[in-house]
């Protein structure tokens, strides 16, 4: 049973569940911003679901409601903003023109968001970066969920990694995975709807393959690609994490104390300028970007994010977005 809403009720009742529950107004513009973006794009992991983790977050006691982050202006090519215990967002918000002028005055530069609550996908970021005609990679670790290959305990967060190359006239090329098999997210909606999950995507807490999902939550999740995916996944670990003074997933899941609540660490988000790093040549460049592009599409393979752009059409086109008719009702609950 599925429930259709319009757009506008989407965003609406997201901005409403936040502030209801105690977030300020600041906070929760952000925060629903990105989970309409996603239930838009029919990104169902990151999308009206997460209201429920934001809440449970907060009524668990984690995550500030209103913390106002602090921007400090840490070196040429480095922005620092400390969330202060709030959600990532609105810190993210607040950087981002920053570290746009920074980029695009010193060829590259870099922004680190500290001390915050991270549910999010990172698409919605390095889609805004592109738009303002840079490159951009974003990672962050979150709870010890993921075994390294080869082994069978939780140590690397689901880690997501995301990148975006701006084109001339055109939505971004883009890509953002978890570096476990699948998003922890995922793993959540098949329990939700009492659905098996692949073979390949965790194991239970003895060691053993499952296809159960809570088992797998109670047990290890695993890399994508095996090692492959393990070594990007500690790197992750290293680059929002220690490099930027911020917690590991293990330190997340231990600072946690077995709340359940949304992961709390840092994120790393880098920013290119093409035309610092092309030259005066940088046009014939971007056309040999596009080549590479056309030489992917015209053998019939598709590129990233386009299932999404294609799903933002349908869903701007109808006005609409469809949800389980579960988790509507279980975020009418949330209104007070
Ligand atoms: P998916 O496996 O669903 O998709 C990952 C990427 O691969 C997308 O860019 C997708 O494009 C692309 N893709 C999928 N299939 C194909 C294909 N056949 N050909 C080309 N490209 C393809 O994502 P995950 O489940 O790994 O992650 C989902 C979200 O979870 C991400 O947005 C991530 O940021 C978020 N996340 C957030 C975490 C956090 O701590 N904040 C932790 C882990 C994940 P398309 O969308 O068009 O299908
Ligand atoms: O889906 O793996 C996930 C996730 C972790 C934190 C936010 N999303």
């Amino acid at each position: 049973m599925t429930t259709t809403i319009t757009l506008d009720e989407a965003l609406n009742l997201s901005i409403s569940v936040l502030i209801d529950n105690g977030f300020s107004k600041n906070h929760a513009q952000s925060i629903a911003r990105v989970i309409w973006a996603c239930q838009r794009d029919e990104c169902q992991s990151h999308g009206l679901y997460r209201l429920l983790v934001c809440v449970h977050t907060l009524r668990s006691g984690k995550v500030s409601p209103d913390a106002e982050p602090e921007i400090s202006d840490a070196a040429d090519t480095l922005v620092r903003v400390d969330a202060r215990g709030a959600y990532s967002l609105l810190a993210f918000d607040m950087g981002r023109p920053l570290l746009v002028e920074k980029s695009r005055r010193h060829g590259m530069a870099a922004l680190a968001i500290n001390h915050c609550y991270h549910f999010s996908a990172l698409w919605p970021e390095i889609e805004a970066i592109a738009a303002e005609g840079l490159v951009a990679i974003a990672m962050t670790p979150s709870h010890s969920w993921v075994a390294p290959y080869g082994g069978t305990k939780g140590v690397f967060g689901t880690n997501p990694l995301a990148f975006a190359w701006p084109r001339p006239g055109g939505q971004p090329f883009v890509f953002d995975f978890a570096t476990s098999a699948a998003a922890r997210g995922e793993i959540e909606l098949h329990r939700r709807a009492g659905k098996a999950i692949p073979e390949g995507w965790a194991v239970d807490k003895d060691g053993n393959p499952t296809t159960d999902a809570q088992a797998a939550m109670a047990g290890a999740m695993l890399t994508f690609g095996g090692y492959k995916g393990s070594a990007l996944s500690a790197m992750i670990e290293l680059m929002a994490g220690p490099l930027i003074g911020d917690f590991l997933s293990l330190e997340s899941q231990a600072y946690d104390a077995g709340a359940g609540a949304t992961p709390y660490h840092g994120e790393l988000i880098i920013a290119i300028d093409p035309k610092t790093f092309m030259g005066p040549d940088w046009t014939r460049h971007t056309d040999r970007a596009e080549a590479l592009f056309e030489a992917i599409i015209d053998q019939g393979a598709r590129l990233p994010s386009q299932r999404r752009y294609e799903a933002r059409a349908r869903s701007l086109e109808t006005g609409t977005v469809t949800i389980p008719a579960k988790l509507y009702e279980d975020i009418l609950a949330l209104l007070k």
